[in-house]
């Protein structure tokens, strides 16, 4: 029996709202964090992932509230992200109701804080989010993946999308994946709230290179999207923010949608 593909709505917050933007940027509001988890939960969602876009300084306060406020709601696996850059911050997020925690900035800085976080909560806990872009390339050699466009390549960005690091996706995953990651949140920020489709080419390369589950996010619009992520794109579950915020189709609907083309969903 494969094991079933999730479906997991994210909650981007943003001083304790849900926001909602287009390529990480004009975000506006999308509502209320706790009636949305409670919603998907009822739902059907498999598990909830919830981002911390804040960048103020008195965000801890606001986000532990927020997440016990969620956590309240919900009896799904919970994902807590948005800022977390150590053990403390992770114990915080945890004992306010998460099952696991998002890491993106501090593990390309700090590499050695998803082992630890892996070594004293368990690999279970410790989810490491991809945020990436499409980098085109002339030169042969250095690109992931043939397009129409020429040979590209993903690379990674850091704060919230506002930084390049130079870094291939690719190795990147791979990387974190032998420091002790349990899951990969994979990205594509090119089609992050367009609703034309994941990049299935992205969450492919990546999932062809590690062992552990990629969940893929950025572009979800129909549910056709959602069946080219778990075949051509090989994920293991498919995250969404605008088309359930947005209400274009319920979770039911696209589960359905996939268990009538052979996908093993939990309905
Ligand atoms: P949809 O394309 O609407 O399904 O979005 C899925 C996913 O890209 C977003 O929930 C989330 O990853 C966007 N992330 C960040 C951000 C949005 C605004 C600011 C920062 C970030 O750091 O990930």
């Amino acid at each position: 029996m494969p094991l079933t593909k999730r479906i997991i709505p994210c909650l981007d917050v943003d001083h304790g709202k849900v926001v909602k933007g287009i390529h990480f940027l004009n975000l506006r509001e999308a509502g209320n964090p706790a009636e949305l988890a409670k919603r998907y939960s009822e739902e059907g969602a498999d598990e909830l992932v919830f981002l911390d876009v804040t960048a103020s300084p008195e965000k801890r306060k606001i986000l532990m509230d927020t997440v016990e406020r969620v956590a309240a709601e919900i009896d799904i696996p919970f994902t807590v992200g948005g800022g977390i850059q150590s053990l403390s911050d992770a114990r915080a997020v945890l004992c306010s109701g998460a099952d696991k925690v998002s890491i993106n900035t501090a593990a390309v800085e700090r590499p050695s804080l998803i082992t630890k976080l892996s070594e004293t909560f368990g690999r279970q806990c410790v989810v490491v989010a991809i945020d990436t872009k499409r980098r085109y390339e002339k030169e042969r050699g250095k690109f992931t993946v043939e397009t129409k466009e020429g040979g590209c390549w993903f690379e990674v960005y850091t704060y919230g999308g506002r930084r390049p690091t130079g870094l291939d996706a690719v190795q990147w995953a791979a990387k974190v994946e032998e420091l002790g990651a349990g899951e990969i949140l994979l990205t594509s920020m090119d089609r992050d709230g367009t609703e034309k489709g994941f990049d299935w080419e992205l969450t492919r390369s990546v999932s062809e290179n590690v062992n552990i589950p990629v969940i893929a996010s950025g572009g979800a619009g129909k549910p056709e999207h959602f069946l080219e992520a778990f075949t051509f794109g090989k994920a293991d579950a498919a995250l969404a923010a605008s088309i359930f915020h947005y209400n274009k189709y319920s979770i039911q609907f696209i589960k359905r949608f996939l268990k009538d083309k052979g996908v093993e969903v939990r309905l």
